[in-house]
């Protein structure tokens, strides 16, 4: 039995479920693990204080005279800042190094991923793979002129629409070469606003190659490179953007392309969507060319059959992380959680099998599985598991549907092996995912002009103030989704529509803010009404962390449907990742800083220990880019401090006064209606 194996884990400090999270579900499992005896991330956050130097960013371990450390004195800095490392390095380098490695890591994992999918798309475009096709070759088209692909071909004095295989094997070949090509910039860059495009060129900013600008940051933050933080930032945002408007976008174009851009679709989130009497398979993880294939293994009578003579009544798939995201916003697989939700999956005993691939991975998770039944599948080569009860399976697109079949069939195989009492959660909640750049467009799109117009047109009467991009991971040195939550339903009550992605676009689904009917309960009334008036939520999920390319086309969309200003920088829009605590985070973040938009975090950020390069990040930049970093612990005040932002830019736009008559007019109407 399962609680007998666990019975011999230590008594320990644990965490109290109610101060962990805002969830029930999770307060729930939170409680059965611990009863089992099973250690999960709350219970380690409990006994695992965070450094007090590595926090503030000034722990510098680059060589082997260090680790220097240099915290702030507590009575802070007079005059002259005389901390310094052995060879000499301040404070501001100190933390400007660190926190230009966690952009090149973070730029790294999502561009890695980038390039996974643009080397399955080659191998799908010349036909070396009968499992992956092309879903949307009106996409491809789209994007093949970004790439300087041709779509048409003159035959006898006449254009005609090119071979589409001929298409797909030259954006596939030009895609990869935008990893490593030798001389010029990345073509994506010129997607952004022109005088955007202009200002990274002024500045000397443009990203050459993806690997080049990682690679340029492990360099010059080598011990004695380079020693001027301005410098570093400057780096810094060439590997931001070869990440956002590079890798990032390039994964989530090809994947669009392969496996079909997403449109809205109903769905549902939290641990309850796990059913007792289905073979359970949890997906998680980022990278979705393996993912796609057990969805379809899943679907294939052959398996249903198969689970049946077993004796489940069927197949449940469910979704952990981004990977979960992607097969949200394509397939309608539920989420059954977020990040923080990961070990909690295999605590109710009916997980049969959790597939995992990269990023966002608890090492836990082995340990966890061990105490149930569970089978753990790595399908990475770049990440494998040292514990001997983890399985590796490693995805190969040339056989990725066997391998795939082979993954759900050891599921299936491992029902009847449940030794643990199941325990689900019994919550959940109705979602819409599945929103895009081409969907905002349809949906918000004028029926004539098919652009931004109506969407920009609601933003200049006021009746929705601003934008708001609210993405980003749960940080268990926070409450479990409260930050989230609570953020997100600020900006709704006045009137900030959300774009969401990751594990916030998760939180918001299970506490059911993805539905058009959420939009009554929580909305101010100019929001609620276009929300309404077209049928969608007030939060819309874009999907998962590469596709935050999806909030950068938006925003650039709406800037050319006009009336907003001719930069992002210009649009009433703010960013926000309330509870981060990935690398990829900050790389996001400095793409979004470097692309004009004002982005809070909350929790921390490792820069308090260098003043004068934090009061860089949090108001030089914002001279240079026209976006700044901050940094808010509490969601309310984040809230605020985006709307006046919102507000500010209203003002310069002069359309601050349009959004009083609008509000004037939807009291006024309100008053009518209760007379
Ligand atoms: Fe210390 Fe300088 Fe070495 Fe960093 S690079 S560990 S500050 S001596
Ligand atoms: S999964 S990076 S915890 S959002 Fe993309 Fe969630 Fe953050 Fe991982």
């Amino acid at each position: 039995m399962a609680e007998e194996k666990v019975k011999t884990a230590k008594a320990k400090k644990v965490a109290d479920p109610q101060k962990a999270s805002m969830d029930p579900a999770t307060q729930q499992m939170i409680l059965r693990a611990q009863e089992l005896g099973v250690e999960t991330v709350f219970d380690r956050a409990e006994t695992m204080k965070p450094c007090n130097i590595g926090i503030q960013g000034t722990c510098c371990k680059n060589c082997a005279m260090g680790p220097c450390r240099l915290p702030m004195p507590k009575t802070g800095i007079e005059g002259q800042d005389e901390r310094k490392g052995l060879c000499g390095a301040t404070a501001n380098t100190i933390a400007a190094r660190n926190f230009s490695r966690m952009v090149a890591a973070g730029a790294a994992a999502h561009s890695d991923h980038g390039r996974t999918v643009a080397e399955v798309f080659l191998s799908v475009a010349r036909k070396e793979t009968e499992d992956y096709k092309i879903k949307d070759p009106i996409k491809l088209m789209a994007i093949a002129p970004h790439f300087g692909v041709k779509t048409t071909v003159e035959v006898d004095g006449e254009e005609k629409d090119r071979d589409i295989d001929e298409v797909a094997v030259e954006v596939a070949e030009k895609a990869l070469a935008e990893w490593g090509k030798p001389e010029g910039e990345l073509t994506y860059l010129k997607r952004a606003p022109k005088p955007l495009y202009e200002r990274w060129k002024k500045l000397g900013e443009l990203p050459r190659n993806i690997d080049r600008e990682v690679v340029d940051i492990m360099h010059r933050t080598h011990m004695g490179v380079d020693q001027d933080y301005k410098n570093i930032v400057k780096q810094c945002t060439r590997a931001a953007l070869a990440d956002g408007w590079g890798g990032s976008m390039i994964a989530t174009d090809l994947q669009d392309v392969m496996f079909g851009t997403p449109y809205p679709l109903q769905s549902e989130a939290n641990m309850g969507v796990m059913k007792a009497d289905h073979v359970n398979i949890i997906i998680h993880g980022h990278e979705p060319v393996l993912s796609e294939m057990i969805v379809a293994a899943s679907q294939m009578p052959e398996m249903i059959d198969y689970a049946k003579e077993k004796g489940a009544k069927g197949i449940q798939l469910g979704g952990i992380c981004c990977t979960g995201n992607e097969i949200l916003q394509r397939h309608g697989v539920p989420p059954a959680g977020t990040f923080l939700q990961q070990e909690l999956a295999i605590v109710t005993g009916a997980c049969d099998a959790m597939v995992v691939d990269v990023q966002c991975v608890f090492q836990n998770l082995a340990n966890v599985a061990k105490c149930f039944h569970t089978k753990l599948i790595t399908t990475h080569p770049m990440a494998k598991m040292e514990q001997e009860n983890v399985h590796h399976i490693e995805f190969d697109e040339h056989h990725a549907l066997d391998d795939a079949k082979r993954i759900v069939k050891m599921a299936i195989d491992n029902f009847n092996n449940r030794e643990a009492e199941v325990m689900i959660p019994n919550i959940k909640s109705t979602q819409i995912a599945g929103f895009g750049v081409e969907s905002i467009e349809y949906h918000l799109g004028g029926t004539f002009r098919g652009s931004y117009y109506t969407l920009n047109d609601n933003i200049i009467n006021g009746r929705i103030r601003g934008i708001a991009g609210v993405v980003g991971c749960n940080n268990a040195r926070t409450r479990h989704n409260e930050a989230h939550i609570k953020l997100v339903k600020e900006l709704i009550k006045n009137d900030v529509i959300v774009l969401t992605t990751g594990c916030n676009g998760i939180a918001c689904g299970m506490e059911g803010l993805l539905t058009p009917e959420t939009a009554a309960v929580y909305c101010g009334p100019g929001l609620a009404e276009v929300c309404e008036t077209v049928g969608i939520p007030p939060v819309l999920h874009l999907g998962s962390c590469v596709d935050n390319s999806r909030i950068l086309l938006a925003a650039t969309e709406v800037v050319k449907a006009g009336g907003l200003g001719k930069d992002i920088q210009d649009l009433p829009a703010a960013g926000a990742a309330p509870e981060w605590m990935s690398e990829k985070a900050i790389s996001i973040g400095q793409y979004f800083v470097a692309s004009g938009v004002y982005t809070l975090f909350g929790v921390n950020l490792p820069v308090e220990g260098a003043p004068v390069f934090k009061d860089y990040l949090f108001n030089g930049c914002e001279k240079i880019y026209g976006g700044k970093w901050d940094l808010v612990a509490d969601p309310i005040e984040m809230a605020h401090k985006m709307i006046a932002h919102i507000d500010t830019k209203r003002k310069e736009l002069g359309i601050d006064k349009a959004r009083e008559r609008v509000l004037m007019d939807m009291a006024d109407r309100q008053k009518l209606e209760s007379a």
